[in-house]
């Protein structure tokens, strides 16, 4: 029988760092067989459009039971497992090709939003048991990690609902950190295995538990 794929994208370098922890955790783990699925690491192009583009084009290709999109936010101190991809780009600097869109929908007419489909709350339990410093995050943004995090959500609630996705945000690597002052970097080591536990968490865990994780504005 077919190994079942899981698919893990990162982002390639932007905003003018040398490197993207999601592109280095993704290639890390490229190959290797989590909970007798075999990954596939994949980097996309952070750039509007022709990310969605390549994504669908692997989704096609691997059919996974599974795909985790990860991506840098840089001001960030922890592993951000996010909730909600929404309707929108709106940049507030050029992606890598120079485009810049305003108040654009992501895919013309299709909801103003997306649940993560992953058991988001397990995921950050289970990364606090490991002593890895997490939370869920209400919002990936508007630039293109929210753009890959809402086509990916569109192109599988379309194309094939029952497979599970979302998206997670990782903070600097501590290499990075140390050239942002004030900012927190954590391992890249830490941040696979982050990823490990993640993929492992949302393939073990059907129902997600209910934990309180909110936050008052
Ligand atoms: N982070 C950016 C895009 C690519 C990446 O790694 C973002 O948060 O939108």
């Amino acid at each position: 029988m077919k190994q079942p794929v899981v698919l893990l994208t990162g982002f390639e370098p932007f905003g003018g760092e040398t490197m993207n922890p999601s592109a280095y955790a993704v290639r890390a783990l490229h190959g290797r067989t989590l909970c007798g699925c075999r990954v596939e690491g994949v980097v996309l192009p952070v750039a509007f459009g022709i990310s969605l583009v390549e994504l669908r084009h692997e989704l096609r290709e691997l059919a996974p039971v599974l795909v985790i999109a990860t991506g840098q936010a840089g001001g960030r101190a922890e592993i951000s497992v996010e909730r909600l991809a929404i309707n929108l780009d709106d940049a507030r600097i050029p992606d890598n090709r120079g485009a810049k869109p305003v108040d654009q929908a992501v895919v013309e007419g299709g909801p103003s939003a997306y649940w993560s489909t992953l058991p988001i709350k397990s995921i950050v339990a289970a990364l606090h048991d490991r002593d890895i410093a997490a939370g869920v995050s209400q919002t990936a943004g508007t630039f293109v990690c929210n753009h890959v995090f809402y086509g990916l959500m569109h192109a599988l609630a379309t194309a094939a609902p029952s497979v599970r996705s979302g998206f997670i945000h990782l903070p600097y690597s501590s290499d990075q950190a140390a050239r942002h002052p004030g900012a927190s970097g954590m391992p890249l080591d830490t941040m696979i295995t982050a990823l490990e536990i993640a993929v492992a968490t949302s393939l073990r865990v059907l129902e997600d538990v209910a934990i309180a994780g909110g936050a008052e504005s």
